[in-house]
């Protein structure tokens, strides 16, 4: 398991590792190491100091920039290494900008994100409008280093920066009727060459769904950031969602509306290919797709030499946080 989400009293005074530990690597790692997960790092930035130096600098809004000062970061989990950054957004799938994995990392620059909108509507009791600056403005940043297996069979691990979505839907108070959380991604085919093209067979707008209890999980995020940074246009500006324990389809991109919905809503690939691809799309290595077995997968960045394959988990790994969330039902059959 790659991470255990500390809750906050979990933490106590001599487990948040002083500033002054941060001045040398050596001894910023043992800190880490003590500390565990209940890293709460004050003030300096030690992305920016040490783990993330080599990423390169981009540019942020003012209200990214203060939060990082408080982000809590995440010690690095000892069992796993990070995905190198540049794998991490040239090897992407985001259809909108084209089929091919390098292909957002190409076109997606040209996405305009600033002023971002999200819609939020549905069975709510504070509908709205709503900047993403607003959206964040009440919550703390974390990072979350999770696994991201695609059902096409590879997987990197990321740190991501967010916050735990559970927070924005108590805020937003969605009613009794909510028992879907339904997430759209802009649609703007001028500044989306993958949406104009001949392999656009896609219903446009790209939209994902999680059940209300999964929404609520502590595992699921609503990300602004990774190593250290703001999201790159391709990895899904300004804001984006992580199910770590789901497959990499489920965590839609570039999100502008978030619909509270009384039935299970019709998702981007289950509707285009039903026979292939779930509503739950839980990681199960039991389960294959018609195309590729799921039992394994890559881990990026491999080679030919050393393609660097490992057993695929049950939940990604993340089994014994959500399993619960599915008791009683046949994964073999509500895939
Ligand atoms: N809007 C949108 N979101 C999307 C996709 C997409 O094509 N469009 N692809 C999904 C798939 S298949 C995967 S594996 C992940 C990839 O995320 P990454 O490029 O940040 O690794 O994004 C998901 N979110
Ligand atoms: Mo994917």
């Amino acid at each position: 398991m790659l991470i255990k989400i500390p809750g906050v009293g979990d933490c106590s005074e001599s487990q948040v590792t002083p500033e002054k530990a941060y001045l040398g690597r050596r001894r910023v790692l043992q800190g880490m190491m003590a500390s565990a997960a209940c890293s709460v790092i004050p003030r300096l930035s030690w992305a920016d100091a040490e783990r993330y130096a080599d990423v390169p600098a981009a540019a942020a809004p003012g209200w990214f920039a203060d939060k990082l000062r408080h982000t809590r970061w995440q010690a690095l989990p000892e069992d796993e290494s990070l995905t190198p950054y540049r794998d991490a957004t040239h090897y992407n799938n985001f259809y909108e900008f084209g089929p091919g994995k390098g292909d957002p990392a190409r076109n997606a620059a040209g996405m305009v994100i600033e002023p971002w909108a999200v819609l939020v509507d549905g069975e709510v009791e504070r509908p709205g409008k709503y900047s993403v600056e607003e959206l964040f403005a009440p919550s703390q940043l974390e990072e979350r280093i999770y696994r991201l297996r695609c059902v096409e069979a590879w997987s990197m691990v990321i740190p991501w920066l967010g916050f735990p979505l559970a927070e924005l839907i108590r805020r937003l108070e969605p009613t009794s009727a909510a028992k879907y959380v339904r997430f759209e991604t802009l649609a703007r085919p001028e500044q989306m060459p993958g949406m104009r093209g001949d392999f656009s067979l896609i219903d446009w707008p790209y939209v994902e769904a999680l059940r209300m209890d999964e929404a609520m999980h502590p595992l699921t995020l609503l990300a602004v950031g990774m190593y250290g940074r703001v999201l790159p246009n391709q990895n899904g500006a300004p804001l984006r969602l992580v199910v770590p324990w789901k497959y990499g389809f489920k965590s839609i991109k570039s999100i502008v509306r978030i619909s509270f919905v009384r039935e299970q809503p019709a998702t981007t690939w289950q509707r285009m290919a039903p026979q292939e691809y779930g509503f739950y799309a839980n990681v199960n290595p039991q389960v294959s797709h018609p195309r590729w077995s799921q039992a394994r997968e890559r881990r990026l960045p491999g080679s030919l030499f050393n393609p660097n394959i490992r057993e695929t988990l049950l939940f990604n790994g993340y089994a014994d946080q959500v399993s619960h969330l599915y008791a009683g039902m046949d994964l073999s059959r509500d895939y």
